[in-house]
């Protein structure tokens, strides 16, 4: 072997080495945000985040209807003022509900009442977000999922 050869060997070794730890690095960062994720998870922050302008102004109205259809509320998500009357419709063809996804916010509005063409009225007193989601059709995060901002 030739000097010039096994500096080209040793060159390239070093040169494996690093993009192994580089390999190795970006895979550790992966799994750390992850597991990182994980920790953080509490009951608020399995509310989908939603930005403001995806929020329909109905600040106007002191009723305001929401549809249920199959499968998604519309407006998805609605801006009211506190104290608003609202009226949930079941405009699909088949049975929905309506459940907060934090608990307590207001009460469920329950399949078994919710049928087609059937309505439910729920008034919000409280300033915030109330997010709530069809169990028939989605989970807390995703598939047939709404909400409500209340403002003074
Ligand atoms: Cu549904």
């Amino acid at each position: 072997m030739t000097d010039a050869t096994s500096r080209r060997l040793a060159t390239a070794a070093v040169g494996l080495v690093l993009l192994a730890s580089a390999v190795l690095a970006a895979c550790a960062g992966g799994s750390s945000d992850g597991a990182s994720d994980e920790i953080t998870t509490t009951a608020p922050s399995t509310v989908p985040t939603v930005p403001d302008s995806e929020y329909e102004d109905l600040t106007a109205s002191s009723e305001v209807t929401i549809e249920a259809v199959d499968n998604t509320y519309r407006p998805q998500y609605a801006t009211i003022r506190r104290g608003t009357t609202v009226t949930f419709v079941n405009d699909g063809r088949t049975e929905h509900n309506v459940i907060p996804t934090e608990p307590g916010q207001f009460e469920p509005i329950e399949a078994a009442q919710f049928a087609p063409d059937q309505s439910a009225t729920r008034t919000f007193d409280e300033v915030g977000l109330v997010p709530y989601y069809c169990s028939l059709h989605g989970t807390a995060t995703k598939g047939m999922v709404g909400g409500l901002r209340v403002v003074d």
